[in-house]
């Protein structure tokens, strides 16, 4: 099988073609990103060398590249490329709308013109909006995106959806709730806190610290996107969720307890605008349907995240480059 995964010099991106790799040792893997603040080759040294891999440095926007990389055999876009952090979407939301959306149907378009077999759509359990203290988000719950990110990625689901509905592509949606792991860019609320409390400095938590998210392992994300690939209905949406909701007071000082440091270093700052309170996943049509079960548990989970951050120094010190603190001085200016 050959894929065309976008946006894998990413985060999650980056994980699921170390994760295919090394399930599906016989699959050849086109990875394209266009390396923004976010892509980081570094990501990929474990598999440089690997003659199944080939990385691309392309615009998903660009219709030309994205055509000459679909027509050399691509079965299967998994599309992971995307602007991901709503902080940055409120700052500045048109690169947003730019990638999430016209990036999809640039994408779309050239798997319908060389006749891909599938196209999966990484998306957001954002698109659904926020809940209450109670209840969850099934595939059936309307889209009421609230942040640019979010409503980026929700316009980038509806044109999926019709290429499926107009075109026939076959398509698959997943939604997943928060990742954590390996690799996470440290403008995200773990990789942050662990940056932070490691260089005692303050830990900036929004508003009062009880938003709700549910935190889903990487590697669990990434074997629920290979059941999609292979045993996904056409045209569904599949929910991925890891069912273990925390607060962002409990998630950081958890950090803090792990890494021996005071919470004194705790301090509440100005709410994000449009803050989603809580979200949470029913994951049961991927569990019953595809056979889907999370492997990791939250409290190792994270303790094996911190490891990995302890160990790797080298590589927070370069992300962290000189547009990573421009872009702290604007975020945290006002609050
Ligand atoms: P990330 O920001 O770490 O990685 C995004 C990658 O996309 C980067 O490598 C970047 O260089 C690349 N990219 C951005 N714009 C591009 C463009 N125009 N052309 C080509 N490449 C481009 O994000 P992530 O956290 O790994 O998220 C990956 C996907 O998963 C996104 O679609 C996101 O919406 C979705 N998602 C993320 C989470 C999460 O908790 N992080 C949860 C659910 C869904
Ligand atoms: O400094 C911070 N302080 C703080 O209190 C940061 C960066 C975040 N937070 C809060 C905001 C959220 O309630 O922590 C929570 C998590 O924030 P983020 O890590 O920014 O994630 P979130 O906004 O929930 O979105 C993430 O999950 C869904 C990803 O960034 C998205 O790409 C994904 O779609």
């Amino acid at each position: 099988m050959k894929l065309l995964v976008t946006g894998g010099a990413g985060f999650i991106g980056s994980n699921f073609v170390m994760y295919m790799l090394e399930k599906h040792p016989d699959y050849q893997i086109i990875n394209v990103d266009a390396l923004t603040y976010a892509g980081n080759l570094e990501n990929l040294k474990s598999i440089e060398g690997n003659a199944n891999h080939t990385f691309v440095k392309a615009d998903i926007t660009d219709a030309k590249a994205m055509s000459e990389l679909v027509q050399q055999g691509v079965d299967v876009i998994v599309n992971f490329a995307a602007e991901s952090h709503v902080d940055r979407s409120i700052l500045e939301p048109d690169v947003f709308v730019k990638t999430n959306v016209l990036g999809t149907q640039v994408l779309l378009d050239a798997a319908k013109r060389h006749g891909v077999t599938k196209f999966v759509q990484v998306s957001t359990d954002e698109v659904y909006g926020t809940l209450g203290e109670t209840g969850l988000f099934t595939e059936e719950s309307p889209l009421q995106p609230n942040s640019p990110y979010s409503s980026s990625k929700a316009g980038g689901d509806l044109l999926v959806r019709a290429y499926h509905e107009t075109y026939g592509l076959n398509v698959n949606i997943t939604r997943c709730s928060n990742n954590y792991g390996p690799y996470q860019f440290p403008e995200k609320l773990i990789p942050l806190m662990i940056q932070n409390a490691l260089n005692n400095k303050q830990l900036p938590v929004y508003g009062d610290g009880l938003n709700v998210r549910d935190w889903l392992f990487v590697k669990d994300h990434c074997s629920a996107i290979d059941l999609v690939i292979h045993k996904g209905q056409p045209g569904e949406v599949y929910n991925v969720g890891g069912n273990n909701e925390r607060n962002n007071l409990q998630v950081v000082r958890a950090i803090l307890e792990e890494l021996g440091k005071p919470e004194s270093l705790i301090t509440y700052v100005k709410d994000r605008p449009g803050h989603d309170r809580r979200y949470a996943i029913d994951a049961s049509k991927i569990t019953r349907e595809l056979g889907w079960q999370p492997e990791y548990q939250y409290e190792s989970g994270i303790k094996e995240t911190i490891r990995w951050y302890l160990a790797n120094p080298e590589w927070m010190e370069r992300v962290t480059s000189g547009a990573y603190q421009d872009y702290f001085q604007t975020q945290y200016k006002d609050r």
